[in-house]
């Protein structure tokens, strides 16, 4: 069986092409994996991706599903003209992009009126965050709007500024990580218009706002603030432009990052906050780290909360000072607190200035990606436990239920094998025996619950899981390489150790994590149940490099992450499968205006009809199935729009020519 792509002509039938693009493949590889001769080669599989990044060809197809290689450089493809260029265009007409996929999924919601959504995954600094900030501004500016929706618009372009200057920072692996996990929802009304949207935020990192590792900031906009603001603003908010005065911006060692502009960071932030219609008095008090008198609270009372503890012995209440180091928790514990405060407050603003339900949605996911550091705490373990659920989500969704459509409809079938991270995700939330389950236990024992003792139940209780390591091993000897406070988890994307002591007694497991934990999983379970709710598209997000440097294609890397993603199997289920499937009863429903013998009506069998409709539109036999209730097929059947607008153009003029042929 030979792949190749195909387009729909004007009139409607579906053709070959690419027969001019097979001369350039050679130098930049073919636009969809599904073409590659060696399909089963893992190293054809990256030569392409190589050969394609070298000519700036950032996406490649693997059937709907979108393979974007970050390549560290501005390219001039995201123009005005190029949203033009991929409106209303297959897949196969034009060389692949993420304006093609968010163009196909708007038309599929018009269409099919089901709520889409776009997921987007990949490990830190792998393009994910750049990926959805494009496809938000294609449904900005490309969808059809009306006059009263250009503030809408307006807003939804600059919720991105505000979330990034508050919710953003430099770490290691990506000088703009996002450190919480987005999902928007874009409204959109019967016509296609978008009419609002809303935004769902996840745990956000709070101990950066008084730790950060060597090489990493503090959120962006403290240095945005003291770069950019005005010397009246300084002196009202009690600041000092240097960044390196203030302890919660100095333990990084990093108040500059060089391919950043904070003082534009700033002027873009200001600007976007009055678009959102924050008032200049929400905007004068918003710093949550500067004087008391801006939190609204008498200072003594302040420092005497901060200094102080209540306790109570015998039914009497005493009031004993803190120690330097309990003192110290308590203010950080409070600036964590107002900073997490402050974003959600600044997540509810912009959902009021968005806020106007339509009839569908479109739904965009940009978490966090996989990620690993020399010190990794409570937080990576979150973010990374948020990554598992989102391959979990794909192959769910890619890998198992395809294969078990084609058993349920009968479909001759040699199954994939593939690595089901499952094992992991059960790992860390199973009811009881998970990683989660038993932090919570530990944090509600009474007396001291500490680090330790948790570290002791985890190995209790998981000791010898295929994917759980500790220092102690099965012969009672000791592993090095692991240190006394540390677990390691053998995540899908590779190996982590996390250390359960804090680095400073405020980001500690427990009880640090009391609660935080359980209500994450809560909130991604959720989560997981509107993502499937929806008609999922994907963009799988590959990182070239660790350094953060255009040209540079890393293939130990690189194979490593299409490895861990799944991508070859996702290649093989979609090479030896059908991607494209409709009851018959909805299919004959679509397309039977193309088609003499099925147009107005099909009189006989449903599987029938549906048998004539694709033989007539030219479709070979080794390109479709007929399952017990569906067809299958490798291609979409005719591009939906242009189709079916064509064949009603036709018949229209048809019929004016035959009335004028009467008149006559
Ligand atoms: P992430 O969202 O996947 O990481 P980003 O989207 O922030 O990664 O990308 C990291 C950096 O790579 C960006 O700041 C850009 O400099 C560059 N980049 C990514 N995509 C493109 C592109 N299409 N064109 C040009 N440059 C790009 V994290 O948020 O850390 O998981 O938590
Ligand atoms: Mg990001």
């Amino acid at each position: 069986m030979r792949y190749q792509a195909r387009e729909v002509g004007v009139d409607g039938r579906v053709r070959l092409v690419l027969e001019g693009a097979l001369t350039a493949r050679d130098r930049v590889g073919v636009q969809d994996f599904v073409l590659l001769e060696n399909f089963n080669s893992e190293a054809a599989f990256i030569e392409n991706l190589r050969r394609r990044f070298t000519e700036n060809l950032i996406y490649t197809y693997m059937g709907s599903v979108l393979v974007s290689v970050n390549p560290y450089k501005d390219l001039e493809i995201y123009s005005p003209q190029h949203m033009e260029r991929y409106r209303g265009v297959s897949y196969y007409e034009i060389s692949p992009h993420i304006y093609a996929l968010s163009d196909n999924t708007y038309r599929a919601m018009k269409t099919s009126r089901r709520d889409q959504c776009i997921l987007i995954s990949g490990e830190s600094g792998a393009g994910k965050t750049e990926a959805s900030k494009k496809i938000l501004l294609y449904y900005a500016v490309s969808c059809p709007a009306h006059q009263r929706m250009a503030s809408l618009r307006d807003c939804l372009l600059q919720s991105t500024p505000v979330l990034e200057a508050f919710g953003n920072a430099k770490t290691l692996r990506n000088d703009n990580s996002s450190r919480f996990g987005k999902y928007m929802d874009i409204q959109f009304d019967f016509r296609g218009v978008p009419v609002g949207a809303h935004i769902l935020n996840y745990l956000l990192e709070k101990s950066r706002v008084v730790h950060q590792n060597h090489g990493e900031r503090n959120y962006h906009v403290f240095y945005q603030l003291l770069e950019g603001g005005t010397e009246e603003q300084l002196l009202h908010l009690h600041l000092d432009r240097n960044p390196q005065k203030y302890l919660y911006l100095v333990k990084g060692n990093c108040p500059r990052v060089s391919s950043m502009n904070d003082k534009n960071g700033w002027k873009a932030l200001v600007k976007a906050l009055s678009v959102i219609g924050f008032t200049e008095g929400e905007v004068q008090v918003g710093n949550p780290l500067t004087r008391t008198h801006l939190l609204g609270v008498d200072g003594a009372a302040l420092t005497e909360a901060l200094t102080h503890k209540k306790l109570t012995a015998n039914g009497e209440e005493m009031i004993s000072p803190l120690t330097f180091e309990q003192a110290g928790a308590a203010r950080d514990a409070l600036a964590q607190a107002v900073y997490g405060r402050t974003f959600t407050w600044l997540v509810e603003k912009i959902n009021q200035s968005l806020a106007l339900d339509g009839s569908s949605v479109i739904g965009l996911l940009d978490i966090y990606g996989f990620e690993v550091f020399q010190h990794n705490s409570f937080e990576q373990f979150c973010i990374n436990y948020c990554s598992e659920k989102l391959q979990q989500l794909f192959i769910e969704l890619t890998l198992r239920s395809e294969q078990e459509e084609y058993e349920t409809e009968g479909v001759a079938w040699e199954p994939v094998q593939y690595f089901d991270n499952k094992v992991i995700c059960d790992l860390i939330e199973e009811k009881h025996k998970g990683i989660i389950s038993i932090l919570d236990e530990e944090c509600v024992r009474p007396g001291e619950a500490c680090d330790l003792s948790f570290l002791e139940k985890l190995e209790d209780t998981l000791g010898g899981h295929a994917h759980f390591v500790t220092h102690k091993l099965a012969n009672g000897k000791t592993r090095r390489v692991l240190g006394r406070e540390e677990f390691r988890l053998l995540h899908y994307a590779g190996e982590v150790n996390y250390t359960v002591t804090g680095h400073s007694s405020s980001v500690t497991w427990c009880p640090g994590a009391l609660q935080a934990a359980t209500q994450f999983k809560n909130s991604l379970t959720k989560l997981m149940e509107t993502l499937m709710s929806k008609e999922p598209s994907y963009v799988r997000c590959i990182k070239p490099n660790d350094a953060k440097q255009p040209g540079r294609f890393d293939e130990v890397l690189v194979r490593h992450q299409v490895k861990y993603l799944g991508l070859m199997e996702n290649l093989r289920v979609r090479r030896a499968g059908f991607a494209y499937r409709r009851h018959f009863e909805a299919f004959l429903q679509r397309y039977k205006p193309l088609c003499p013998e099925t147009w107005p009506v099909w009189q006989g069998e449903l599987a029938e009809g549906v048998s004539t409709l694709v033989q007539y539109l030219g479709y070979k036999p080794e390109e479709y199935k007929m399952g017990r209730y569906l067809v299958l097929s490798e291609y979409p059947v005719p591009e939906e729009i242009g189709v079916i607008q064509a064949a009603w153009r036709g018949m229209k003029a048809r019929r004016r020519a035959r009335r004028r042929r009467d008149a006559a």
